[in-house]
């Protein structure tokens, strides 16, 4: 059998920069991925190729980042049953013309649809990697450590804040 992996698609080279952070997570988790650029509406047939390819060859969830009319997630939807993350880009609008064009899908052809820029693309990657936890013990072991990471991390913080109240540094 093929190794399992994320997918992540993206419509430009401009939405790169942003979906860094997707790409971050996963290593961190050591998660195997692909990325591409590929857009629904420039490259539709290129578009429809990968995925129906990446599908057969182990893809457990594809990520999907776009901005402006971001059809890209739906697109992608539409060509596989396995779970589509879209990301909404802040390219006009303030993101929002994205977060309507990938969320507001027609029942039947869904796609988890995260925050509009940075965070999305951070939590699209931890969502992925938890959809493939639910048949990978080992990754779900290292999300959970990842999370208490999180967590003690704000908590260093907080009492760091306690330390500068209580010498009047803040
Ligand atoms: C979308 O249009 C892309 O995902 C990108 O967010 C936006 C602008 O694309 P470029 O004109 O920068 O290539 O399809």
């Amino acid at each position: 059998m093929s190794q399992a992996f994320i997918a992540i698609l993206m419509g430009s080279d401009s939405d790169l920069p942003i979906m860094k952070a997707s790409l971050a997570v996963l290593r961190s988790l050591e998660v195997s991925f692909e990325v591409k650029i590929s857009s629904a509406h420039r490259t539709p047939s290129y578009t429809h190729d990968y995925v129906v390819d990446a599908d057969k060859r182990g893809a457990v969830a594809f990520i999907c980042a776009a901005g402006m009319a971001a059809h890209l997630a739906g697109a992608v939807a539409a060509a596989t049953t396995k779970p589509v993350i879209g990301v909404p880009i802040e390219s006009s609008l303030d993101g929002l013309d994205a977060l309507l064009s990938t969320v507001q899908m027609p029942g039947g052809i869904p796609v988890a649809t995260v925050a509009i820029g940075k965070a999305g693309a951070k939590n699209a990657a931890y969502l992925a990697a938890q959809i493939m936890a639910v048949a990978d013990a080992e990754l779900a072991t290292r999300i959970i450590a990842d999370r208490a990471a999180s967590c003690a991390a704000v908590i260093e913080k907080d009492q760091a804040l306690q330390e500068m109240l209580k010498n009047g540094e803040v």
